[in-house]
């Protein structure tokens, strides 16, 4: 077996000297829709699978024609501080028919076991996972034999591969077998393949996988459901799997893609794969430390714990970060379905909150990295879904649900768009999920310059939204226009009756995600060349929503009332959205919001707020905003040592993959920044704005600045040394070092230019 690569080992190997015993420990490979968990268990080894459209499904109306009769009287109920009166007329008209949707579901899993092996210990264990390569391996001694497994799942071929040898003349004796706990048939054959065949639900996708089993040097007997492997020298196995929910027939195209695997042979899918992660792996690096880390050499739960410990290791956030790419590469790549709450990796018929697409946060916290990560292609599953199923849903939901135009989405969502209030009234009336989404748009064409995506998927999926908003916001009698019946995520506040709400008319940060839109929406607008009335009519709305108020506490205000709240330290911090990922609070531009930000992250955490891995994980990037750059890294620390599991997956708990990516966004954020721009719009690019005492040493190659920049920059001694620009088209920008003024820098599309830094 090729040995894995050893380049770079600090940055690129997570690893362990005991198999995982536990789903949330083993390590996960992915192509974007398959996802394999690997446990490196020696005797009963037992691979996860799943295919990320794998979905069960509640047909129904969905939107629910007595919340358009109703709406009116919601919000004369919030208006006159009735919102228990409105709660109550919420949950009986204001939901969606259904109003819960259903679960991601896993695919099955492979078994083999080994039962003779189950109890004997094996010597010399050790299990990674090789970033740079994408493959999952482990070796082990038992009864005198070398054993390696090594997995990958190839996006270039749609197969997951598995591999186990014997060394030195030692054999392999296992059973192997597709298991799924229901809704599933499996068979198996003398040519050495195992179905497995269902659907997920009752009315979900139907889901069809195959594998072909290849022994070398052993023999192989069938019964109707599993293979016994005797004698062998090595064992490959090339898995595929398919579903219906794009319309294809699961069968056909799952043999087809094991058919092909099938005539390219391992050595050469393994080549592909590797190449094929690579390219899109290799695009942006970091290193924290010092090159030659010993921490490297250490177990990745070791490091973790000495961490804890107080020890100093800037290489474990190092690899956190390049991990959080490397999660994002093996989940959503172009043509699959957008990342959700567990990326694409579940073990069970009924994960945490179905593991579904949740848009208060979740949802748009797993792309916070896309850009800035040199990772664009793997921010189009969000746009594709957006396009092809969430809009055209919601427009249904605006028409029907409320009588508006355009289109809206609330808080929880599926591969079908689901974009009725869900669940319950108290976190599911909230109509800006969609809204938020649309940030998204327009920062992938400020990270690509894409003119084409721009025209033809971001601005009319903007513009439709701006015309729900444009319907639906009320003006109260003091001339502003409040978003409602809605929420401010999650949270509740005190009534001066001592009572409880959780609806209300124009949260915090329901005005600054609108902002934002209306804003974006000009911008846009103007850079086409179209929709003047569609502008005007944005700009005299943007005026009238109601401004970011600082409160008692010296708080960003959450609400337009000055309310106490039951839970101060709640897990969302909805109104610093503004803050971040909006760009409406900034210590420069809007010094007393940002002080009131701070007071407000600081009570929250007063109240033991950030107890949630993406809780966390935000607080990284609210600090970078903030400037802070101690504070950011104290964030990353309570990240990696409250709410990370031993496989560097970001834990809730349980097991969410948002922190993850919000953490490597976070990293990010405290090294380049790009969202300002000057009074006369020119991008400003800062480097290294936020650069803790903790990690003096480091560089980072190919990250992107908004613009369409990719930046490179190397330090030493806290001091940058080193600094390149690479621009995608002609543009200046003004880079702003540490500690200096910004400076005007023309750049040519293609050329790399050197910063000179003693000019500056
Ligand atoms: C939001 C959060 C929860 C959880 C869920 C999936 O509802 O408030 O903490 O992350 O999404």
């Amino acid at each position: 077996m090729p040995a894995p690569s050893t380049a770079h080992p600090q940055r690129n190997t997570i690893h362990h000297t005991e198999p995982a015993r536990r789903f949330d420990h083993g390590y996960p490979l992915g192509n974007g829709r398959l996802g394999a968990m690997f446990y490196g268990q020696p005797g009963c080894e037992r691979i996860t699978l799943n295919e990320d459209t794998i979905w069960a499904r509640q047909p129904g109306r969905y939107y629910n024609p007595a919340a358009r009769e109703n709406l009116q009287e919601m919000r004369r109920l919030l208006m006159a501080g009735q919102p228990r009166e409105a709660m109550t007329l919420a949950e009986a008209t204001m939901m969606g028919t259904p109003n819960d949707l259903q679960p991601y579901e896993v695919l099955g899993e492979l078994v083999m076991n080994t039962p003779a092996d189950s109890h004997a210990k094996p010597a010399e264990y050790r299990r990674a996972l090789d970033l740079d390569t994408a493959i999952a391996s482990c070796r082990y001694m038992l009864h005198d034999t070398v054993n390696t497994r090594e997995v990958f799942a190839s996006a270039a071929d749609q197969v997951v591969c598995v591999r186990w040898e014997a060394e030195r003349g030692g054999t392999i004796e296992t059973i192997l077998y597709f298991a799924r706990d229901s809704g599933a048939a499996v068979t198996a054959d003398g040519l050495g393949r195992l179905t497995l065949e269902g659907q997920a639900g009752k009315r979900g996708t139907s889901f069809f996988s195959v594998a072909q089993v290849i022994v070398e040097g052993g023999t192989l007997s069938a019964t109707s459901e599993r293979l016994h492997v005797r004698g062998a020298s090595s064992i490959t196995i090339l898995i595929a799997a398919a579903t219906d929910y794009r319309g294809d027939a699961p069968r056909v195209l799952a043999e087809s893609q094991l058919a092909a695997a099938l005539a390219k042979g391992y050595a050469k899918l393994r080549e592909d794969h590797i190449r094929e992660h690579r390219r899109l792996y290799h695009r942006a690096s970091l290193t924290l430390g010092q090159a030659d880390d010993a921490n490297a050499a250490v177990p990745t739960d070791q490091r973790l714990e000495r961490l804890k410990a107080g020890g100093d290791d800037p290489a474990l956030a190092a690899l956190y970060f390049n991990f959080g790419r490397y999660l994002l590469v093996s989940c959503s790549r172009p043509g699959t379905l957008p990342a959700n709450l567990q990326g694409i990796w579940n073990h069970s018929l009924t994960p945490p909150w179905n593991s579904d697409f949740h848009t208060n946060i979740n949802l748009q916290m797993n792309y916070w990295p896309a850009g800035v990560t040199n990772l664009d292609c793997c921010h189009t599953p969000l746009f594709d879904w957006m396009r092809d199923t969430l809009v055209p849903s919601g427009r249904q939901t605006a028409a029907l649900h409320y009588g508006m135009p355009g289109w809206v989405a609330h808080h929880i969502s599926d591969p079908w768009g689901f974009s009725v209030p869900g669940n319950a009234a108290t976190c599911g009336l909230w109509p800006t999920g969609g809204a938020w989404l649309c940030d998204h748009l327009w920062e992938h064409y400020l990270f690509t310059a894409d003119r084409a995506f721009l025209e033809e998927t971001a601005y009319p999926i903007m513009r439709e939204a701006c015309e729900f908003f444009l319907a639906f916001l009320v003006e109260d009698e003091h001339g502003q226009l409040l978003c409602g019946p809605s929420s401010s995520p999650e949270n509740r506040y005190f009534l001066p009756d001592g009572s409880v709400g959780h609806l209300c008319m124009g949260p915090t940060m329901d005005s600054q995600i609108l902002r934002e839109l209306f804003g974006h929406t000009t911008d846009a607008a103007r850079e086409l060349g179209c929709d003047a009335d569609l502008v005007a009519q944005l700009l005299r709305a943007s005026e009238k929503l109601p401004p970011n108020q600082i409160g008692k506490h010296g708080q960003i205000m959450e609400w337009p009332q000055d309310y106490d709240e039951p839970d101060p330290g709640h897990r969302h911090i909805s109104h610093l959205f503004g803050l971040h990922p909006g760009t409406q609070i900034s210590p420069t531009t809007t010094p007393a919001l940002a002080a009131a930000a701070t007071k407000t992250i600081e009570r929250r955490l007063a109240h033991g707020g950030g107890h949630t891995g993406w809780s966390q994980a935000w607080m990284v990037n609210f600090y970078a905003r903030l400037h802070d750059a101690e504070k950011s890294h104290h964030a990353v620390h309570r990240l990696l040592t409250n709410c990370t599991l031993p496989n560097l997956w970001d834990t809730h708990p349980p097991f969410q993959i948002d922190g993850n990516f919000g953490g490597t966004a976070g990293i990010a954020e405290m090294l380049i920044q790009s969202h300002d721009t000057t009074a006369e719009g020119i991008r400003l690019i800062a480097l290294l704005p936020v650069l803790p005492s903790a990690w003096p040493e480091g560089e980072f190659r190919g990250l992107r600045a908004r613009g369409g920049v990719t930046v490179d920059c190397a330090w030493s001694q806290g001091r940058i040394t080193e600094a390149s620009l690479t621009a995608d088209r002609d543009i200046t920008v003004h880079l702003v070092l540490p500690r200096r003024e910004p400076k005007p820098i023309s750049l040519t599309a293609g050329k790399r230019v050197a910063i000179d830094l003693k000019s500056m």
